[in-house]
């Protein structure tokens, strides 16, 4: 017999004066702290011995057979478990410390806080996995076990977690009659619903029609006519795609003109010489840059203009001034700030205004009075909530 492996007790961590000392930190009938930690085989062998010969039975109260029932092989449930809230717009990411001796984790999720009744989501064998299953604004709840090739921890604590709507600027006065024509784009198919308001809102389906997976909207009246041009842009590499109305939909498509990753399309008419200026806006500095129509569409770069992580662009002319006023909105929480331009810039903040986890700004004049009425989507009921201007500001809601 060895006791030359025993150094400290694998409960307590403290020096063994005994070989069997560590037997009297663990209560009885216990089966979990000692595994994995130290001693394993080794330490067992060892002990059963002692407790065999009676010597080390006295003195802890323990027998060999309290001993074969530890698991000495088994795992930790994994700690420090975070799922990111609101952080991607394509994914929630479920990050954790990693175990030793494990060499796979399974990831659990459920839309309740009920470990029991959570589904395998995944398995992994790095500290860490992305859901990109999860729809927009859902609160998910998830755990992960570790395992190896003889066992899986229990469960570890829960966290929870939400993926951020797309930021799209899709809606827009399509047939030019002054009314906001409700819209919406889906990356995965190119598939556009354009609900144009002099057909009686009913549901225009382009199959295919524009953009793709790397490509959001960015929809704004670029030629002047009045009539929204269909636009997307690609944050990979800050690529613009338009369809200009006053020409026949002709297709512009312009590689690099502005952007790139990080950077959220925000195209609106900040100049008010009736033509969109492409923008875009950044979360992390809250810069905003927009390439200025009436000025030859050189770049203004505005770093700390508005903003910041968790906002949103919302640009639109909420004064009716004929300006667009750089806005955002914060789907957790929503907050909606305003840049009045008709003000002097004036900085107006709406704590939870309109909107929440789950739902995209979509602000448009819906009802055709000039200022641009607050509204947000949500992709995943079909829900609009929009505040009109020409009724108080009130709110409307409909599914659609
Ligand atoms: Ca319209
Ligand atoms: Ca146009
Ligand atoms: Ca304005
Ligand atoms: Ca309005």
């Amino acid at each position: 017999m060895s006791t030359s492996r025993i150094t400290d007790c694998p409960v307590c961590g403290q020096g063994a004066a005994t070989p069997w000392a560590w037997l009297t930190c663990l209560p009885r009938g216990s089966r979990g702290p000692a595994a994995g930690r130290r001693g394993g085989f080794g330490l067992v062998a060892a002990t059963a011995l002692l407790l065999a010969t009676g010597t080390a039975q006295a003195a802890t109260g323990w027998a060999v057979s309290d001993v074969f029932t530890l698991d000495t092989r088994g795992l930790s449930a994994p700690t420090g478990l975070t799922a990111s809230d609101g952080t991607y717009t394509d994914k929630i990411r479920v990050t954790w410390n990693a175990v030793s001796e494990a060499t796979n984790y399974l990831v659990y999720r459920n839309t309740a806080d009920q470990s029991s009744s959570s589904s395998l989501l995944t398995a992994t064998n790095t500290a860490g996995a992305d859901d990109k299953t999860a729809l927009a604004g859902v609160t998910y709840y998830f755990w992960v076990k570790a395992q190896n090739a003889l066992t899986n921890s229990a469960f570890s604590e829960s966290n929870s977690g939400w993926r951020r709507s797309k930021t799209t600027q899709v809606v827009g006065d399509y047939d030019g009659d002054g009314l906001a024509d409700p819209a919406t784009y889906d990356p995965a198919t190119s598939n556009w619903i354009v609900r144009l308001s002099s057909a009686g809102y009913a549901p225009l389906e382009l199959l295919g029609f524009l953009g793709g997976p790397d490509f959001v909207p960015a929809c704004a009246d670029y030629d002047g006519d009045r009539r929204t041009d269909p636009g997307v842009y690609a944050e990979t590499n800050g690529e613009w795609i338009v369809l200009l109305s006053a020409f026949g939909y002709q297709r512009l498509d312009l590689p690099g003109l502005l952007g790139g990753p990080g950077q959220s399309p925000a195209p609106a008419d900040y100049d008010g010489d009736r033509k969109a200026a492409p923008a875009v806006y950044a979360e992390t500095n809250a810069e905003w840059q927009v390439m200025l129509s009436s000025q030859g569409y050189s770049t203004l770069a505005l770093p700390g203009l508005l903003g910041g992580t968790g906002y949103a662009p919302a640009p639109a002319d909420y004064d009716g001034d004929g300006f667009a006023d750089p806005a955002v909105y914060a789907e957790a929480t929503g907050d909606w700030i305003f840049l009045l331009s008709l003000y002097d810039y004036y900085r107006l903040e709406k704590p939870d205004l309109l909107g929440g986890p789950g739902f995209t700004a979509v602000p448009a004049d819906y009802d055709g009075d000039a200022f641009a009425d607050p509204a947000v989507y949500n992709e995943t009921t079909g829900e609009w909530r929009v505040l009109l201007s020409s009724q108080g500001y009130q709110e409307f809601s409909v599914v659609l």
